[in-house]
């Protein structure tokens, strides 16, 4: 059983969607539990991913094709673990902000946290700063994450927590920040609960922040 997790894992890091996905339904097929698929095998690679991203042996098209293989192991695990009430470490809503159209960071900081065990709702680019209070207010969600690229919007930042704020929201969630032009006085200076420079690294503050 513990070599079709290997295979799994290795699929993950590799970036083979493909194998991934057979190794997936095979151990399912084999009676795996969900769970342990999903923790010891495509977690457990993601992380893997993530470290390598951290030492420089990875780059982002090696995180993008690992984070999409993942996915698809992930899709056929959904069923199961929603049947088996397996509960995600948090739930995250993620959006890139208000007059920004760039996603591709947003959307690889999306899949690691997807891959560190969160359930991800992805709200899109060009999110107004209403859209993200609307979702802290529905409940249920423990991070909102904002993810700017241009020196233009990231005020915008600053105003989905003021929003938040005046919504008596602000309280219900922790807020994380990133894009190529934020930086860590940015985030304190707005009042954000955290700030991380790249996907792997948000995915581990995350964590920490539903810890
Ligand atoms: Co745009 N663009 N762009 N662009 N673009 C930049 C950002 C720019 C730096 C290029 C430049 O001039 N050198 C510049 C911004 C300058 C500035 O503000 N200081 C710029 C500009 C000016 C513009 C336009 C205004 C150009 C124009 O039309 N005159 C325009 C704006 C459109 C708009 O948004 N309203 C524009 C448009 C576009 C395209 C549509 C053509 C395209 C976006 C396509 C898409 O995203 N679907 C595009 C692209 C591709 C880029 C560059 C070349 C690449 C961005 C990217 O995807 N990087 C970019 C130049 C550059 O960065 N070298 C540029 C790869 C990605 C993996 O990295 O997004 O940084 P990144 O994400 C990282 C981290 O930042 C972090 O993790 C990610 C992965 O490790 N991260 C987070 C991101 N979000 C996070 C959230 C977190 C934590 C970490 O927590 C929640």
């Amino acid at each position: 059983m513990d070599d079709i997790l290997t295979a799994i894992r290795t699929a993950v890091i590799q970036g083979n969607a493909g194998e991934v996905e057979s190794q997936v339904k095979a151990a399912l097929e084999g009676g795996m539990a969900p769970k342990s698929i999903l923790d010891h095998a495509l977690i457990d690679g993601m992380r893997e991913v993530g470290a390598k991203f951290e030492e420089g042996e990875f780059f982002v098209p090696e995180m993008l094709v690992a984070a999409r293989a993942m996915k698809g192991g992930l899709t056929l695990l959904r069923p199961r673990l929603i049947e088996e009430a397996v509960e995600p470490l948090g739930r995250v809503v993620i959006g890139t902000v208000r007059g920004d159209m760039h996603d591709i960071g947003k959307n690889l900081v999306g899949m690691m946290m997807e891959g560190a065990g969160f359930e991800v709702k992805d709200l899109g680019v060009n999110v107004a700063p209403e859209q993200f209070v609307d979702a802290a207010k529905a409940g249920d969600v423990d991070i909102i994450a904002l993810s700017a690229l241009l020196t233009t919007t990231m005020p915008n930042m600053a105003d989905v927590i003021k929003k938040l704020d005046d919504a008596g929201a602000r309280q219900k969630v922790k807020v994380l920040v990133g894009g190529a032009p934020v930086t860590e006085a940015f985030a304190q200076r707005i009042g954000a609960d955290g700030f991380a420079p790249d996907a792997s690294q948000a995915a581990t503050l995350a964590k920490s922040l539903v810890a």
